[in-house]
């Protein structure tokens, strides 16, 4: 597709002038999940103070590498290793997508339980005390254990039947629907066992730990032998110590080199990231607020983002 359409936009610079702008907007991807839709808007604000349009562009976390690709949208400014890192690699060894570069920031992505059930499962967070527990974790209608998860792609079904676990996975469809049951359930103090991340707002307002399944290897991932079960892949974590990327299209840096510079000097810390998500998912600021409130707090730091002799 984008054969067609980079032609075309060029064809219509031809025709009028004017159209050239709307052509060379950046596209920064809206995904679903709060500091993400935070921190693009941030980059936004930061693009447009030096004279860039930006596009929003919203999508789901599993159609981010399309409209990459195509150049539909040219930043996405929190790719996540564990949940996205083989797409990734992929895509950038090809090059249908450019790494702009890695966060200070270090993550993780699990299975993530709260303290106080503790004392229920004797032997948490070792993956192997679910195996006896797991009947606690039933939502009611049936004794399986239910795991909660969120609409980003992870190998949920493939650990759970390689480590033969007796749980189901139940799939919330927005990173929103995720929260409301998870404040619903650690309000009234139920037994639950959900996907998390760090950095993220709940580690500054509830104590709780991450499953500590065997340590992830790329092994796992891609041969069956490796690890507790010889037949199948995954019976492994996600990554832990991971990292956190910026993605770009390959049209970027000729849309605007600016754009591209700002975007890689723009590196943040697991701090950076908590706060964005904490705006919104605790203060409850619309996204648009919260980027700004967050520029606020970090205007400090606005000129070595905008600091680059393409932006000039
Ligand atoms: C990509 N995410 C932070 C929601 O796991």
């Amino acid at each position: 597709m984008d054969k067609f359409s980079r032609p075309l936009c060029l064809f219509v610079a031809v025709l009028a002038s004017v159209s050239m702008s709307v052509c060379a907007k950046i596209g920064l991807l809206e995904l679903d999940w709060s500091s993400q839709k935070v921190l693009t808007h941030v980059v936004g604000e930061l693009l447009q103070a030096k004279g860039i349009e930006v596009d929003y562009v919203s999508s789901a976390a599993d159609g981010q590498w399309y409209q990459l690709v195509y150049g539909h949208a040219d930043v996405q400014i929190e790719v996540w290793q564990g949940s996205m890192a083989t797409q990734f690699d992929k895509l950038v060894k090809v090059g249908k997508i450019i790494d702009a570069g890695t966060h200070m920031a270090v993550t993780r992505e699990d299975w993530w339980y709260p303290d106080y059930i503790e004392p229920l499962c004797p032997g948490l967070p070792d993956w192997k005390a679910l195996k006896a527990c797991s009947a606690l974790f039933s939502d009611g209608e049936d004794p399986q254990g239910v795991y909660i998860s969120g609409p980003w792609v992870k190998p949920d079904r493939a650990r759970i039947r390689a480590l033969d676990l007796d749980f189901r996975v139940r799939e919330m469809p927005t990173g929103d629907a995720l929260w409301e049951v998870f404040d619903r359930l650690i309000e009234t103090k139920q037994i639950f066992v959900i996907f998390n991340w760090t950095p993220n707002w709940v580690e500054a307002v509830y104590k709780g730990k991450f499953i500590e399944f065997p340590p992830y290897s790329k092994a796992c991932e891609f041969e069956p032998a490796w690890g507790v079960n010889e037949k199948y892949l995954w019976d492994c974590g996600n990554p832990k110590n991971s990292w956190l990327k910026k993605a770009v299209s390959r049209y970027l840096a000729d849309k605007s080199a600016c754009a591209l510079d700002i975007v890689r000097s723009f590196s943040l810390s697991n701090q950076d990231i908590a706060l964005a998500a904490a705006l919104v998912d605790i203060d409850n600021l619309s996204v648009e607020q919260a980027a700004k409130q967050w520029l606020y707090v970090n205007q400090a730091r606005v000129e070595q983002w905008h600091d680059h002799a393409s932006c000039i």
